[in-house]
């Protein structure tokens, strides 16, 4: 098992982000794990200095949804960086891999237009109890995608 630890690693030169704006686009399913991520990432945001009002939040069912919602949300939303937030959990049908393999192939895609960074907030798990652990029980994702979506706009604004 791996045993690094982004916070650990990435914690202590995070940019002031008090200029910056975000969207974060959160799914329904797994509603009490995508909330916890939400909730966490909401308070990295604001403690490195983002403004509440410079956070636009946008909700849809699924996350084989999140890619539309976020392709939206860069094309009208007046924001610097996206963080799609979704929770795949493995079940008995194929489904898993499917929904996997379009949200990743969707988040590459938008990526690469090179318009804003949109960041890769979908758990893939086996099991609910590893969903818990990523939420908030033995790691903090929420949070980690915060630090990395601050990051990426520090990069994006390095190119100004
Ligand atoms: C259908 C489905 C299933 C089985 N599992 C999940 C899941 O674990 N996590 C998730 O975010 N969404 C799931 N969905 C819903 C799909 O993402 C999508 O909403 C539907 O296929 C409709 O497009």
């Amino acid at each position: 098992m791996s045993t690094f630890s982004f916070l650990e690693n990435n914690s202590d030169n995070v940019p002031d982000a008090s200029s910056m704006r975000f969207g974060i686009v959160v799914t329904e399913w797994n509603k009490h794990i995508t909330d916890a991520m939400l909730k966490s990432a909401l308070e990295t945001l604001v403690e490195y200095g983002v403004q509440e009002n410079s956070i636009t939040i946008r909700r849809v069912p699924g996350s084989f949804e999140l890619i539309y919602g976020c392709s939206q949300l860069a094309q009208h939303g007046y924001i610097d960086a996206i963080i799609a937030l979704g929770c795949v959990i493995k079940g008995d049908t194929p489904h898993f891999d499917y929904i996997c393999e379009g949200t990743t192939e969707g988040l590459v895609r938008l990526n690469a237009t090179g318009k804003i960074p949109v960041i890769n907030g979908i758990l893939t798990v086996n099991t609910e109890e590893q969903a818990i652990d990523r939420a908030w029980r033995t790691m903090d994702k929420g949070r980690e995608f915060a630090i990395t979506a601050i990051k990426m706009v520090d990069f994006m604004k390095s190119f100004e």
